[in-house]
């Protein structure tokens, strides 16, 4: 009795022993978890490879490869990379990993993970166009660089494609100051010429000041470019800085009327004549001549006092308001000119003209004959808006070069002035469709 138990017993613990070293040899063939695969797929997967060859288990080979992702589409990749397994039959894990290596990926270009960044580029100007919104990449054989998991959520089309967008440079500032708005408005279509249409043959050569906003801005030169303007004589501009003046106009030949006056802008070449003329006057006097249409009265009894009462009441408070802040308007090379003679010829400061209250106290000084000069503006008010009534006169160009001079160079004074005498401000804006060739 005592040995038949022995022998039931013994029995059962063979059949539990050898229960359980079945169950731990499922287990031991068993893959790994997920959550332990993190790596480039095929370095893990080899891992599988090699128990799966080692026990020429078909079935547990296949289970490591459809667990290698949860992603169906993946698995199906990676079985298709590894096919035909069967080759894999009888090879020890050395050769099985050899045999894989060598295998000709059958997808030839991969996308890129979006994780994957592109080299830097160099700053291109004009940017260059747009690269593809997906990046290529032929990955080396038998390797897939990134992780399983990247690898995944590609070949199962889960990820955002990589999207290019290079930011053009800050556009250049413009290079000139914007006209006040109510020169927007009542400039009317202008005798602008059309110069860079072939037919353009510039009559006349005016040679200009130079300032950093490569616009006129000497009260002088805007008197003979109105009249160029109201005439419409096709011309260009010659931009002269301040210390070049002499030399550029000595090397054209040109030489001052007499002894005591000097070299000086504005000056013209006149192409048909083949004439150069410089200072304002003897310039207004050829044109006059040369083109007669359509007419300007240069002088009258009425333009030449508002003339003299200008330089004599304005002139003062201008010839403080102005020089300080002009220097700000030109290239550092004339600045350095313009103060260096100014200030050797005054005797002081280009600020000190400003400091205190000067310049207020020029404005108050200035006060009567301004109403003196608003008056002889407006003599002729009911007839139209300049000088003379209708038409327009060589003063009123005096009067709006030197507004629009100020007005460049300091709009506070320019609009000062405007206020102060306020019969300017209809010759002004009279005068502007004659301001838009400004260069
Ligand atoms: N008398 C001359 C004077 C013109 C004038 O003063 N021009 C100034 C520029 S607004 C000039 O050229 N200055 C040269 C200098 O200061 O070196 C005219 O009416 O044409």
């Amino acid at each position: 009795m005592t040995y038949t138990r022995y022998i039931t017993m013994s029995a059962r613990m063979i059949v539990v022993v050898s229960a359980a070293f079945l169950f731990h040899l499922a287990a031991a063939m068993d893959v790994p978890d997920q959550s332990g695969f993190n790596g480039s797929f095929f370095e893990d997967a080899l891992l599988y490879i090699d128990g799966a060859v080692d026990s020429v288990m078909k079935a547990a080979f296949q289970a490591a490869v459809a667990r290698a992702s949860t992603s169906p589409r993946t698995a199906a990749i990676v079985a298709n990379l590894l096919h035909p397994q069967h080759m894999l039959d009888g090879l020890g894990a050395a050769a099985a990993e050899f045999y894989v290596q060598q295998q000709d990926l059958e997808v030839q270009y991969q996308q890129m993970p979006n994780n994957v960044e592109e080299p830097p580029r160099p700053f291109q100007y004009p940017p260059p166009t747009p690269p593809e919104p997906q990046a290529y990449y032929i990955p080396p054989a038998n390797r897939f660089p990134a992780p399983v998991a990247t690898v995944a959520g590609w070949v199962s089309d889960t990820f955002t494609p990589l999207v290019h967008t290079i930011k053009p440079p800050a556009p250049l500032r413009p290079l000139r100051t914007l006209p006040p708005p109510h020169f927007i408005a009542l400039a009317r279509p202008a005798p602008q010429q059309d110069m860079k249409n072939d037919t353009f043959k510039p009559e006349v050569v005016l040679y200009d000041l130079a300032c950093i906003h490569c616009e006129c801005f000497s009260p002088v030169v805007w008197r003979i470019r109105l009249m160029l303007n109201y005439k419409q004589i096709p011309y260009r501009t010659v931009f002269v800085e301040f210390p070049d003046i002499e030399p550029t106009l000595k090397a054209l030949g040109i030489s001052p009327a007499s002894s005591e006056k000097k070299y000086s802008v504005p000056a013209i070449y006149h192409q048909p004549s083949n004439k150069y003329i410089m200072d304002s006057d003897a310039i207004s006097k050829f044109l006059e001549f040369t083109y007669p249409e359509p007419s300007l009265q240069l002088s009258s009894d009425l333009g030449t006092e508002i003339e003299a009462q200008g330089r004599a009441v304005l002139g003062p408070v201008l010839s403080i308001a102005v020089p300080p802040r002009e220097i700000d308007h030109l290239s550092p090379r004339t600045a350095e000119y313009f103060r260096r003679t100014r200030e050797a010829r005054w005797g002081h400061t280009l600020e000190s003209l400003i400091e205190g209250d000067n310049e207020e106290q020029a404005w108050t000084a200035a006060q009567e004959g301004m109403k003196e000069q608003d008056k002889l503006i407006k003599t002729n008010r009911a007839e139209g808006p300049f000088v003379l009534g209708a038409m327009p006169s060589y003063t009123d160009f005096f009067i709006a070069g030197v507004m629009e001079s100020t007005r460049i160079v300091h709009e506070a004074s320019f609009r000062r002035h405007m206020k102060e005498v306020e019969g300017t401000q209809a010759i002004y804006e009279a005068c502007l469709p004659w301001m838009v060739q400004r260069d």
